[in-house]
């Protein structure tokens, strides 16, 4: 089995990420928006607010909110049949809780998506890519808050039908599943918004997080339900972040710890999928008695509103010991250090195994990793790839983010030779024809991601850069964001134009 006839060759990127225009056109600011510069070493912040003096890469981004028409041009040269993108919420409902939409935000995607169509290019449509309205986090705590699942359904619906002849795949929430870890103190980067208090224990983050994101999948499934009802051809899928979880060894509990680290990092999409929680989950919740707030009628939404297909991102692998065994090794993991729960997991009556992400994960020594750390393992996609079709019964999936973040270096000339972008994705591609042709998956499409240079969601620079298409923009602001083609760019036109075949 080859490629589908009609496989969508794409690029990926996100609102927030390479819109600018924060302020633009009646937009209101989301948490990305408050969020600072973290380059050179330094972590990204979340500010109070818009502080003066601070700078917030996301507020200019790379100015695709002017320039949109110059680089859909450019997206029409590669020979994408389709963008994936998201409808940045805060243009539609600036505050997140209005009456009415802003019009003059709907008016902007009208035009970018016709502009796309104009060009050969079928919109792929993220509702909430780690944009939420930030007064939704300052007013009501964000997706903690029950109020937010009406506030997300009412912007999915007005958007489901002011573009429903324009687009048909959506996805809900972008990499809904990263704020499993939840021990980080990185709401932002979650779809939740989540603050905090800061007196809070581990546990009672851990319940948060398990609270916000049950709210998050009853907001998808209402949304799912009432999209299918705009338009019935509409799919509608969910966004998974996937980095399969190896066990370090074949040691029984190496295994054991590395099932138990799948199931709670990955039940969301059983969620979504199947439509219930699973049988591990609620005894999780049993045993660690959270007592969630999950109403019949919660349920029975899930039920109603599966997903049509799984988008999912993969950048890496990751591995993992039994932390017991890796404990009386190396002594007390570092992790993220203050965050580090305050209970043991003995305390819950083992035998047990539990699952800190920030602890528990061990590097691979069989696979190399990028200067980010990020390991990397294009079988390892192969893999995520079985892993989805045979647990959802041959489920559609969509790989809507794959890349290589990478400081590239512009010669004299002005040319980009990323080389080792070419080889990162040919071998990706590569395994993805695999599982296909081999394996039998139903595969309707790649939208590598950033695919024109952007500012990255977790660590602010511009300097780790993704694109085929380089714009001309430092960590510190400066630059003409003038475009120019990497040597990928290139390579990625011939790809497509063979659907797969010239790698
Ligand atoms: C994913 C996000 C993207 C993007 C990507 C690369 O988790 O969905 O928004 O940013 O990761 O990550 P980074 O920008 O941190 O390199």
């Amino acid at each position: 089995m080859a490629l589908r006839k009609d496989f969508l060759w794409g690029g990926a990127v996100a609102a927030h990420q390479l819109e600018g225009g924060w302020n633009a056109g009646g937009k209101g600011p989301s948490v990305a928006d408050v969020m600072t510069a973290g380059s050179n070493g330094v972590e990204r912040r979340i500010t109070d607010g818009i502080l003066p003096g601070e700078n917030y890469p996301n507020h200019e981004a790379i100015d695709f909110y002017h320039r949109y028409k110059e680089d859909v041009a450019l997206f029409a040269e590669l020979g994408l049949n389709c963008f994936r993108t998201s409808i940045a919420w805060t243009r539609i409902f600036p505050n997140g809780d209005e009456e009415e939409p802003n019009e003059e935000g709907l008016q902007f995607y009208d035009d970018l998506f016709d502009e796309c169509l104009k060009n050969g290019i079928e919109p792929v449509i993220t509702l909430s890519h780690f944009e939420l309205p930030y007064h939704l986090v300052t007013e009501y705590g964000g997706f903690a808050n029950r109020k937010l699942i009406g506030f997300f359904v009412k912007f999915a619906e007005t958007v489901f039908k002011r573009y429903k002849n324009k687009v048909k795949y959506w996805m809900t929430f972008n990499e809904i599943n990263n704020q499993a870890n939840f021990l980080r103190d990185f709401a932002p980067f979650t779809n939740s918004g989540l603050k905090f208090p800061a007196d809070a224990t581990a546990y009672d983050r851990e319940k948060l997080m398990y609270q916000a994101a049950h709210y998050e999948l009853v907001a998808s499934a209402q949304a799912v339900k009432i999209g299918h009802q705009i338009n019935p051809d509409f799919q509608i899928g969910s966004m998974i972040a996937m980095c399969p979880i190896y066990p370090q060894s074949s040691r029984p509990t190496d295994i054991m710890a590395a099932q138990v680290a799948m199931q709670r990092r990955y039940w969301f999409s059983d969620v979504h999928t199947r439509g219930h929680y699973p049988a591990y989950l609620e005894s999780y919740f049993e045993r660690k008695a959270f007592n969630l707030d999950r109403t019949a009628q919660d349920l029975a939404d899930l039920a109603e509103g599966c997903v049509d297909y799984i988008g999912f991102s993969y950048y890496m692998s990751f591995a993992i010991k039994d932390q017991k065994i890796r404990a009386k090794e190396e002594g007390p993991a570092s992790g993220h250090g203050t965050n580090l729960p305050t209970y043991k997991d003995e305390e819950l009556g083992a035998p047990t195994f539990d699952y800190i992400e920030d602890r528990d994960l061990v590097r691979n020594e069989f696979v190399p990793a990028s200067e980010w750390g990020w390991q990397i393992d294009p079988l390892g996609l192969r893999y995520s790839l079985n892993w989805f079709s045979e647990r959802y019964d041959n489920i559609p999936l969509m790989i809507v983010e794959n890349g290589f973040g990478a400081v590239d270096e512009v010669e004299e000339d002005g040319s980009i030779h990323d080389q080792y972008r070419i080889d990162y994705l040919k071998a990706h591609i590569q395994a993805m024809e695999d599982a296909v042709t081999y394996d039998g998956v139903n595969l309707l499409g790649y939208t590598p991601w950033g695919f024109i240079d952007l500012v990255s969601a977790g660590t602010g620079e511009m300097k780790k850069r993704y694109g085929f298409i380089y714009v001309d923009k430092d960590n510190e602001g400066n630059g003409t964001l003038a475009r120019s083609k990497k040597d990928s760019f290139a390579w990625y036109q011939k790809v497509i134009a063979s659907n797969g075949a010239d790698l």
